[in-house]
């Protein structure tokens, strides 16, 4: 009998795409120890398709070099924390358990996910077993040490409980990346052509992959484990993290919110418009990577642009901009900050800072309406219609508001006043014609 002994939280699609492929890996060398207990938070869907299907779904993986499908065993048991918290705290406690990851997104770092986790800490100290690695694999800034932060305040009324988290348990910073778009109707049917079997579990992802994770593991045997499978165990995980959160992540949010406005659907249809891709790469070259510590990022960036390409991945431009106001926290404001600290301005990033503004008012330059999946949404989408056709007034409020662009930003006027240039460009000639104004690149990436 498979008895799991890493606890996931958050099943979507990333996880299915990435980590549990490797606890696969890991599994198929050193044995049930790396299996995975997966728990959906809300959604049960998935975990009852798994549940159907013993566990196993299908991974497409396309690149320029080909599709190929391939079955997941990494996955040992799944539950529903909404439906069953209780089989959450019971699997922190369990012996067997030496691990919990965690991708729940931006969002879902709360006190209520804090709870839940120091609940199922305190079983397992009560039951004297031994302490977690504890990973956050979501995509935030210094993801590990926030973890740690939010249980140390649920935990403030006990502090002999979180003596013992704190001294043995560990929460290892992290940084994860492959592209792995949401399931649509179109993959299930895809899958079934494939293999015979419509699997509504199945993910569609590129053949890139990174985890970086830092070396802060209650074993630290494990890290040698995990280099095995091509997990990088390194000392600082910052660069990389800093890396992916601007220059991927900071230029698919802005790409994003450009495919919203122009009614174009998918990232590799932005990037084939040589106007909009010629500003991703300006975007990256210019704003994005100049202060990353991560040595290679140039050729990082340069492997974004051919990653963006993909068409198999048909990744939808609504999708990444769900939640715009939790991401433009984490992928633009140390990018601005790296520029204005150093006495720059950074354009492309004002450029992208007035598309997002634009964004909220919840149509495209053609006028078709679009649904944003946000919890700031309604308030955002009422500022930005209330102001719509008043750049200043947009900029003002929306371009203020500390919780997105930081103390620092929303009171740089000269920030303020080149967003609000290029909104009130937007409104006047729109925004191919204003891209083209940009100030042209003398480099690229290739160069
Ligand atoms: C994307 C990420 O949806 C989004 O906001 O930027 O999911 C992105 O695809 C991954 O972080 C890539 O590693």
């Amino acid at each position: 009998m498979t008895v799991p002994g890493v606890v996931h939280l958050g099943l979507g699609a990333f996880h299915r795409a990435h980590q549990a492929l490797v606890f696969e890996t890991l599994q198929e060398r050193y044995g049930s120890q790396w299996s995975v207990y997966a728990f959906s938070m809300r959604n049960p869907a998935v975990a009852e398709q798994l549940a159907a299907n013993h566990h196993r779904y299908h991974v497409r993986v396309s690149d320029g070099s080909g599709t190929r499908w391939k079955l997941c065993t990494g996955i040992g048991q799944v539950a529903v924390v909404a439906q069953a918290p209780q089989k959450l705290v019971a699997a922190i406690a369990d012996a067997h358990t030496r691990w919990i990851t965690l991708t729940v997104t931006e969002k879902g770092y709360t006190s209520d996910l804090a709870n839940l986790l120091v609940q199922g800490l305190h079983a397992r100290c009560k039951a004297r077993h031994a302490g977690l690695t504890i990973a956050s694999c979501d995509n935030l800034h210094k993801n590990g040490d926030h973890l740690r932060a939010l249980c140390q305040a649920a935990s403030v009324d006990q502090p002999a409980l979180w003596d013992w988290i704190a001294s043995s348990c560990t929460f290892p910073n992290s940084m994860v990346d492959r592209i792995v778009p949401a399931t649509t109707p179109a993959l299930v049917q895809a899958c079934e052509q494939a293999t015979g079997l419509a699997d509504l579990a199945a993910v569609s992802t590129e053949s890139f992959w990174e985890w970086v994770l830092e070396d802060r593991l209650v074993n630290p045997d494990d890290a040698a484990v995990l280099r095995s499978a091509g997990v990088q165990v390194v000392a600082d995980v910052l660069p990389y993290e800093l890396a992916k959160l601007n220059l991927l992540n900071g230029s698919h949010s802005a790409l994003a919110c450009l495919g919203a406005l122009l009614d174009i659907e998918t990232v590799d249809q932005v990037i084939a418009q040589p106007d909009l891709s010629a500003w991703v790469e300006a975007l990256m070259l210019e704003d994005l990577g100049p202060g990353l510590t991560r040595q290679d990022w140039p050729a990082y960036a340069q492997s974004l642009l051919r990653r963006f390409a993909n068409p198999t991945l048909s990744h939808s431009v609504h999708q990444i901009c769900k939640d715009l106001s939790q991401k433009i926290p984490q992928r633009w404001q140390a990018p601005i900050l790296r520029a204005r600290r150093a006495a720059r301005m950074p354009v492309q990033l004002a450029f992208a800072a007035a598309l997002a503004i634009r964004y909220w008012q919840g149509a495209s330059e053609s006028g078709q309406t679009y649904t944003m999946e946000d919890m700031q949404a309604h308030d955002m989408h009422w500022l930005a219609k209330r102001h719509a056709g008043n750049a200043t007034e947009s900029v003002r409020t929306l371009g203020r508001l500390a919780n997105l662009w930081g103390s620092e930003l929303a009171q740089d006027e000269q920030w303020l006043e080149t967003v609000r240039g290029f909104l009130q460009s937007i409104q006047d000639h729109g925004i191919r014609q204003t891209l083209s104004q940009l100030k042209p690149v003398g480099k690229t990436l290739a160069s």
